[in-house]
């Protein structure tokens, strides 16, 4: 692949400035190629840059949430076992400072269009600057470019009625600003995944009366959060780099795996003395260290969300309100929608000041001037936030008026339904990569590792290209029919299909059905990866 000229034109571009995107614009850069990075917002971060709503924090450990540079974790010292936002931007900003990246980053540029020129070969992309003075649009060309928009970023608000209505403050947890007060304020939330859990259980301590608007309850585990002092990070330092070959044999990346044995192969005691001690360690352990057939045995699954209601409900003094948090019978099967952290979410609901409305049985019928009004009547608030997520994992590729070869655009391409090859490209889009995209191991993987394993691939394909002087790449239609497959394949193993969320593209309205991840895990993954490219791509890309 030959260079074009800076700054006008660059051999890659690489889209939003997250985890894949700091990764992929150091990785390019060092292996050769001409890379700049636009970033629609003032910092960098990706999620931990919007995200600012009170409350917002990491449910992945440290030291597993980070990208596995010796001279990253050398010179970081985490404060908490999971960090918070602010912690997670100061973390980018170390990072852009050891590589040097702030040079080769435009920030407020949001690339709006990226049309693939057949007669040049090449990518021109539409780049939209905010200054002072205003929005500038340039063309820039580029011979590849990387989408690290994630797996969130585009955000999902629901078409309430009267929402235009309401006098009060509203706001999306995405699109927070951090001069938005909530002390003394009558606070509406609306949703129950990560954000919603985060923010309630922040604000409610301080606001004048909070409510819940609940359709789902959170099935979130208790933290366990604590401090990292000094000891732990001398301990850790030294076990780093033996930490960073164990994470690339686990499912997800994390330091621990799925216990091996089933729940019906033990007895009662060891079961529970097993959920006990998973229970107590905080954190995921009770949903990613169990035993191996809880998520995809139905009796094993029910015992599982027993004992989480069991250990819940204690912590709730009014029944009634129990009861709507941790039903009797469950939504659906532990743990198949994304678990939640939680540190006293559950306490906040035996404040006074704090209430909770199921929407299964009290509907929002309208926002109004003053609030929501629900079927049984009208609640007023001083603020609205809507914690209602996002279009996940397509959304923001979506969003960009993305055309390859013959016009054709993805979100046509994909209107029915995803199809990529490996997650990272898909056939008609020429030298299109994209990290932490659909039918990758995205929300099934820590973001850092997912990162860095399609990033190391998209820089072995680049350089592949152009040791043997190739100028384009683009997966066969038939591999990605077969990529399709295995995925769809894979996600039928578990209990997961049939529990409504996100990982199936449920949340948006007239979004295709569909696995939107790769559910295989990580060590599987890179092995497709690495197969792939073996032989020169052949069979499964064709090269030009
Ligand atoms: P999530 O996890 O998608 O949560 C969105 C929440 O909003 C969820 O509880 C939804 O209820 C709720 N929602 C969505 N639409 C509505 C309507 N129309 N009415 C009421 N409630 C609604 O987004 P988060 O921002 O919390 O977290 C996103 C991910 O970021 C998270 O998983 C982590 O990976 C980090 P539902 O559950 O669908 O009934």
């Amino acid at each position: 692949m030959g260079s074009l000229p800076a700054p006008e034109a660059y051999d890659v571009v690489v889209i939003g400035g997250g985890f894949g995107g700091i990764y992929s614009l150091n990785h390019l850069r060092g292996l050769g190629f001409a890379t700049h990075m636009f970033e629609a917002g003032t910092g960098l971060g990706g999620i931990w840059h919007w995200n600012c709503y009170p409350g917002a924090r990491v449910d992945t450990e440290t030291p597993v949430y980070q990208l596995y540079a010796p001279e990253l974790y050398d010179t970081w010292r985490w404060k908490e076992r999971y960090s918070g936002r602010d912690e997670m931007v100061d973390y980018f900003n170390h990072i852009a400072d050891l590589w040097d990246l702030k040079k080769d980053i435009t920030f407020s540029a949001r690339v709006t269009k990226a049309h693939w020129n057949q007669a040049e070969c090449r990518w021109d992309l539409t780049v939209s600057t905010s200054t002072t003075s205003g929005t500038k649009e340039s063309i820039i060309h580029c011979k590849a470019v990387v989408f690290c928009t994630g797996f969130a970023s585009k955000h999902y608000t629901p078409p309430f009625a009267g929402m235009d209505q309401f006098n009060g403050v509203m706001s999306h947890t995405a699109l927070w600003s951090e001069d938005i007060e909530l002390k003394d304020k009558r606070v509406a939330v609306i949703g129950t995944g990560a954000s919603g859990v985060q923010v309630v259980q922040e604000v409610a301590p301080i606001a004048k009366q909070l409510t819940l608007f609940q359709r789902t309850p959170n099935m979130a585990l208790p933290m366990g959060q604590s401090l990292r002092d000094d000891e732990w990070d001398k301990v850790s330092k030294t076990q780093y780099p033996e930490q960073v070959e164990k994470m690339k044999t686990t499912y997800a990346g994390f330091l621990y795996d799925f216990d091996p044995r089933k729940t019906f192969e033990v007895s009662e005691e060891e079961r529970v003395a097993l959920f006990e001690e998973l229970f107590h360690k905080g954190g995921v352990y009770f949903w990613l260290g169990t035993f191996s057939d809880v998520l995809k045995n139905k009796k094993a699954n029910d015992l599982a969300y027993d004992f989480w209601r069991q250990k819940t409900l204690a912590r709730i003094n009014d029944p009634v309100i129990a009861e709507k948090l941790a039903p009797k019978v469950a939504p659906h099967a532990f743990g198949t929608k994304r678990i939640s952290l939680e540190q006293d979410y559950f306490e906040q609901f035996n404040r006074e000041t704090v209430d909770i409305v199921d929407l299964n049985d009290d509907p929002v019928e309208t926002f109004t001037s003053k609030g929501i009004k629900t079927k049984t009547g009208e609640h007023e608030f001083d603020v609205i936030v809507l914690a209602t997520g996002f279009d996940s994992v397509t959304g923001g590729l979506t969003q960009i008026d993305i055309r390859g070869v013959d016009g054709t655009t993805v979100q046509d391409k994909w209107a029915k339904g995803v199809w990529t090859h490996l997650g990272m490209t898909t056939a008609g889009f020429p030298n299109m990569f994209f990290v932490y995209g659909p039918q990758a191991p995205t929300a099934f993987a820590t973001g850092p590792q997912c990162a860095e394993t399609q990033g190391k691939w998209i820089g072995e394909t680049l350089s592949y290209m152009r040791e043997h002087g190739y100028n384009s790449i683009q997966p066969t239609p038939e591999a990605e029919a077969a990529w399709k497959e295995h995925v769809n394949i894979t996600a039928e193993e578990g209990l997961f299909k049939e529990t409504k969320s996100w990982y199936f593209g449920d949340n948006i309205p007239g979004k295709a059905r569909e696995s939107l991840n790769y559910m295989a895990g990580l060590p599987q993954y890179r092995k497709k990866c690495a197969e792939a490219a073996e032989h020169g791509y052949k069979n499964q890309f064709i090269l030009a």
